[in-house]
């Protein structure tokens, strides 16, 4: 999502524990192992980075925000091509993707409470398929699904909205919270994980580890040390893109991050 100078320091200030200094809410684990020892791979520029993998290795999808420069596009992920890309209309501003099993990549708008739909392999549009959606604050921010007939959804609150994935119609909201019933606010890009969600928490470099029965936060991934602030490219926001890979691994990277990195989460 954009933010203003001045909104951002807002939130800076009301963001009471740094996420930088590992005690953001407890929990935390810095546990997270790299897959391929360090393994990281250059990616062209990602505007705005919610990801999904497609069935065939380092083929990965994206979407970029920003009004009048959105598009979902396909990025290999070993070699950063992007082999093939949708522009969107300007009135939209792209934020989380998901790829049904059927083969239909949807597409959350931040304001504009539309979906839009995708054919997944092609990337052309599936007009026929958009929907327009409500959530608790209006917008839309991160999506993903269980594959067994559910959706999730988040809204930048500390609320997942659960949607039934035929009818697109709500079935329930779960708060999330951690352990100590703290509300985990600002809930960003969301990846469906061994029956649980696993979320990016808007700037911060954490993934939580979310209980979907109870919104109770498992774990936290402490991913600070992946790509330290002082040695990421100058434009790099926060960390905004988990995509699970067949095997489990995923792939990570961040709002204009000049790398992904593939990693194994620890504990599993
Ligand atoms: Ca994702």
């Amino acid at each position: 999502m954009v933010i203003t100078l001045a909104s951002s320091l807002i939130l800076l200030l009301l963001w009471i524990s740094p996420p930088t200094d590992g005690t953001l809410i407890g929990e935390v684990s810095e546990t997270t192992v790299l897959a391929d020892g360090t393994a990281s791979k250059p990616i062209n520029s990602v505007i705005t980075a919610e990801i999904v993998t497609t069935d065939e290795e380092s083929l990965v999808i994206e979407s970029a925000g920003l009004y009048g420069k959105g598009d979902v596009r396909m990025v290999n992920y070993d070699t950063g091509e992007v082999l093939k890309k949708t522009p969107i209309l300007d009135k939209y501003f792209a934020e989380g993707i998901h790829l049904t099993e059927d083969g239909v990549l949807y597409l959350l708008t931040w304001k504009e409470r539309t979906c839009l739909a995708f054919d997944g392999a092609t990337l052309e549009e599936r007009r026929d398929l958009n929907f327009e959606y409500k959530t608790h604050t209006g917008e839309g921010w991160g999506i993903t699904g269980d594959g067994q007939g559910k959706l999730y959804v988040s809204d930048g609150s500390n609320f997942l909205h659960v949607w039934d994935a035929g009818t697109k119609e709500e079935i329930r909201r779960v708060e999330v919270s951690t352990s100590q019933g703290r509300p985990v606010r600002f809930l960003n890009e969301l990846e469906w994980y061994r029956g649980d969600i696993l979320a990016n928490v808007w700037y911060s470099d954490v993934i939580m580890r979310i209980d979907v029965e109870t919104g109770i936060v498992k774990h936290i991934y402490d991913l600070k040390k992946l790509y330290p602030k002082k040695e990421r490219n100058h434009e790099a926001d926060c960390l905004n893109g988990i995509a699970k890979m067949a095997n489990d691994d995923l792939f990570v990277t961040g709002k204009l991050f000049d790398k992904a990195f593939r990693i194994r989460l620890d504990p599993e």
